[in-house]
């Protein structure tokens, strides 16, 4: 799964890119290109659970996040920078919310509510231009073959450009199932999940969680397929550098209670719709990355095809029962250890043991 870190100029995206990913900036400059990194999913429980079985592998979820170059009007038409940015699952668009008189806002000033309008705008222009070409196509397409296909294309494609030409972004259509697909296959840019990350400054990091609540309440209401994350980039730079403990004590300093990267990390997994379930036991402890929803084979496949096609059943238990309770006896004497089926629906913190043929 990969996330587009997108916006304006110097509003932090490749320091953020950097933090997340421990990729430092090369000789990119000039080109259109994004550059990739991997992004470890901090994961409290799979720490618990290691304390438990000392397994010698350890392995965390994984996110891909892309740096992109600054996106504007000229950047959108750039087919190298397009085609990037439209094989993303999810865009996270960077706003600049620190001040700094040596370091220019591309528009004057810092105006959050503006840029996230006019970035949306960008995205929703360039959909409409590619909606166009295609409804241009379709009538010619369709005086000279009829097929029922093309019509249902044309119609899907007419209330998308409606959407569009109302600047609501693709996302707020509310399609299912074949339209869903069909619109899909475009790779829409304003259909993509979205996550504002709001970028503060250190004289406003006590204050992030009332800035980022206010944020919330004017800028998602309207915008279903949005989430909204408020982060101190600086602050998360220095802590990258400082231990465990001494990490603790920094964002103490600020009145923060967490990382702001663990949250933003979250709030990504949020909008691609994902969630973790768990393995462990004495050679690995393991988060595995599923869709939301996702039944017991469905997961038993995101370990191996086989584990799907040949799935009996699954032991599940929940994380912390499994922690408190020493191991899978002690949970299996409690009756904590559940035996579920296929059709069951994993839950977040779910520890799952595939029983298979
Ligand atoms: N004060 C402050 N400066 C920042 C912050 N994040 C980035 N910067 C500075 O803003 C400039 C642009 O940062 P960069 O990450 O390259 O922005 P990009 O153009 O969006 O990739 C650099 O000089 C950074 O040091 C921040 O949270 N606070
Ligand atoms: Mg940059």
């Amino acid at each position: 799964m990969k996330t587009a870190i997108v916006g304006l100029p110097m509003v932090g995206k490749t320091s953020l890119f950097t933090i997340l990913t421990g990729v430092h900036e090369s000789t990119r400059m000039g080109t259109m290109e994004a550059r990739a990194g991997v992004t470890k999913v901090p994961d409290p429980r799979l720490d618990a659970l290691a304390a438990l079985f000392e397994p010698p592998k350890v392995t965390h979820a994984t996110l891909e996040y892309l740096d992109f170059p600054s996106i504007s009007k000229e950047s959108l038409r750039e087919p190298s920078y397009l085609a990037s940015l439209r094989v993303a699952d999810a865009i996270a668009h960077v706003v600049r919310l620190f001040e700094s008189d040596s370091i220019p806002h591309e528009k004057g000033d810092v105006d959050p509510v503006r840029d996230i309008d006019d970035v949306d705008t960008e995205l929703i222009l360039s959909d409409l231009v590619v909606v166009e070409k295609r409804l241009e196509r379709l009538e010619k397409d369709r005086k000279k073959i009829k097929d029922p296909a093309l019509d249902r294309e044309f119609e899907l494609l007419e209330q998308a450009r409606a959407c569009l030409e109302e600047n609501r972004a693709l996302r707020t259509m509310a399609l299912e199932g074949e339209d869903e697909k069909r619109l899909r296959g475009f790779q829409f840019l304003s259909l993509k999940p979205i996550l504002y990350v709001l970028n503060l400054g250190e004289e406003d990091a006590s204050r992030l969680h009332e800035v980022e609540r206010d944020h919330r309440e004017k800028i998602l209401p309207g915008r279903p397929g949005a989430e909204l994350s408020a982060i101190c980039g600086n602050i998360e730079a220095e802590l990258a550098e400082l231990s465990a403990e001494e990490a603790a004590e920094y964002l103490a300093s600020y009145g923060l209670p967490d990382s702001g990267l663990h949250r933003l990390i979250n709030a990504t997994y949020q909008v691609l719709g994902l969630m973790s379930f768990l393995t462990a036991g004495e050679t690995e402890v393991r988060a595995w990355t599923i869709p939301v929803n996702s039944t017991a084979v469905k997961a038993a496949g995101a370990i191996h095809t086989d584990f799907e096609k040949k799935f009996i059943r699954a032991e599940v238990v929940n994380w912390r029962a499994l922690v408190e309770h020493g191991g899978y006896a002690g949970v299996r004497e409690k009756g904590l250890l559940r035996l579920e089926g296929k059709e069951y629906i994993v839950k977040d913190g779910d520890v799952l043991v595939i029983r298979h043929g």
